[in-house]
């Protein structure tokens, strides 16, 4: 659809709620012009922080404090009015009416977002940091969102543009005086260790990303072992919350149970699944193949054991099953077992943690989820780190392609092959900041935004 953006557009900026305050959005050449039509004492063409009554017709509607900027000096860069309503669902919907009555139309979903970013307020990391501090469900997000907001990262991929235009331009020496072959800094070994350098820096930041991408968006984690070892009981006790229905009978869970817990900058998705025995039962047959289904599919597991079983069958072919995924042993139920007896298990079983989801002694438990997830390299950190699937999916086909000069220059193709290449890459490197993006994409990327944002 195509957007026009010299509307004038309004939404709210908060939910509508019942609650004491609502803020509505007003951008656009007509924004005063609007808000005006509908207070009769007018706000002047001055910024700053005015109370006004606002009236349908003879009507009084509300009192409320506005906002008013003027462009370019505003979030979007447009004449901005924002109006600070009182905020039930009736009243903050009966004012975004009249203002609709009065001239402008509502906005798309991340409009705001998208008139900043046209009109260079911000550019796109800007604006993707600002959603992803919006959305941030850890630290680590929270973090990456504030910092991408800020711009504080820009230089990052500048300084990046301007290392590959400078390979390009020694490159286009060599292609336009094909006659030299000593010009400075463009002999092959030259040009293929600034290409590493350049190489080098986006693969780190590939890394970086990829990582806190994983632990944002949630390690996937299954919680399996034997029947009424306490599996369900430690889903609630990580997520502090009886979803888990827990007795003391073998075969209670019969499907799966989702959960969620975020650590510092970790985000852990956990899956409860069935206890796995010998059982004759159809249904709980079913669930204890998904149970090892589970462990296939998961990236992480939590295998439960109680101490008196630890070499029953079941748990010998759970342990084979994990014999090449990441995962704890945990011997639950550690209430029951004297300090001896738990330094023989771990004797035995130097990697295992103990704990009591009957007393909710897990902190074992979170430390080892911790030392194996450890984010506070990536939450310390003060590089660029993108996190959006768009962004880390770019800068993965940047390095494709730099890969693939570097292979070329290698093998002593002709330079202007590899030019091809680098002015991909330079290319690519405006995509990431929204330089070099097609309208349709651009909207699409905004359209993901909040409402009013
Ligand atoms: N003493 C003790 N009992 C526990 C502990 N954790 C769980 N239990 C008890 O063990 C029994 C089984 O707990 P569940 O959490 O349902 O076990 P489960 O592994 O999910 O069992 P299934 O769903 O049947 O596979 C319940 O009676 C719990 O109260 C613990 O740390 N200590
Ligand atoms: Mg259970």
């Amino acid at each position: 659809m195509q957007i026009n953006i010299t509307d004038t557009i309004v939404a709210p900026a908060t939910t509508i709620a019942t609650q004491a305050i609502a803020l509505i959005r007003i951008s656009g050449d007509d924004a005063l012009k609007i808000f005006n039509r509908i207070s009769p004492k007018n706000v002047p063409h001055k910024k700053g922080i005015y109370v006004r009554k606002i009236y349908d017709q003879q009507n009084l509607v509300d009192e409320v404090v506005v906002n008013a900027y003027f462009a370019p000096e505003s979030f979007t860069g447009e004449n901005v009015v924002e109006i600070a309503c009182h905020g039930g669902v009736l009243n903050t919907n009966r004012i975004i009416k009249l203002i609709l009555n009065n001239g402008a139309r509502m906005a798309l979903k991340g409009e705001f977002s998208q008139r900043s970013f046209l009109n260079n307020k911000i550019n796109l990391i800007q604006a993707e940091g600002i959603n992803d501090l919006i959305h941030a469900s850890n630290d680590l997000a929270l973090k990456i969102g504030v910092d991408n907001m800020s711009g504080s990262h820009n230089k990052a991929i500048l300084s990046l543009k301007n290392d590959v235009m400078d390979i390009i331009s020694r490159i286009q020496v060599l292609i336009d005086y094909p006659e030299y072959d000593d010009i400075e800094g463009s002999s092959n070994q030259e040009l293929i260790e600034a290409l590493e350098k350049v190489n080098h820096k986006v693969t780190n930041l590939l890394i970086r990303s990829q990582m806190a991408s994983k632990s944002i968006e949630g390690i996937k984690t299954a919680i399996v072992g034997k029947t009424n070892v306490g599996k369900s009981s430690l889903l609630n006790a990580l997520i502090n919350e009886d979803k888990a229905i827990v007795t003391d009978i073998h075969g209670t869970t019969r499907d799966v149970v989702e959960g969620q817990i975020n650590l510092n900058g970790v985000t852990i998705n956990l899956i409860d699944t069935a206890g796995i025995r010998e059982t004759k039962d159809v249904v709980e047959l079913i669930g204890i193949q998904k149970s090892k289904d589970y462990i296939n599919q998961a990236e992480f597991v939590f295998f439960v054991v109680n101490a008196k079983q630890m070499d029953d069958l079941e748990n010998v072919q759970i342990f084979k099953l994990l014999e090449n995924k990441n995962h704890i042993l945990i011997i639950n139920k550690a209430d029951e077992l004297s300090d001896v007896e738990q330094k023989e298990l771990l004797i035995k079983y130097p990697e295992a943690v103990f704990t009591s989801a009957l007393n909710d002694d897990i902190g074992g438990l979170i430390n080892k989820i911790k030392t194996k997830y450890d984010s506070d390299q990536l939450l310390q950190s003060n590089e660029l780190i993108l996190i959006n699937i768009n962004q880390i999916n770019l800068i993965e086909q940047i390095k494709t392609k730099l890969e693939t000069a570097l292979n070329n220059i290698n093998n002593y193709l002709p330079v202007d092959i590899i030019n091809v290449d680098l002015y991909d890459v330079w290319g690519l490197l405006g995509e990431l900041t929204g330089e070099q993006m097609e309208d349709e994409i651009l909207d699409n990327i905004f359209r993901k935004y909040c409402l009013g944002k």
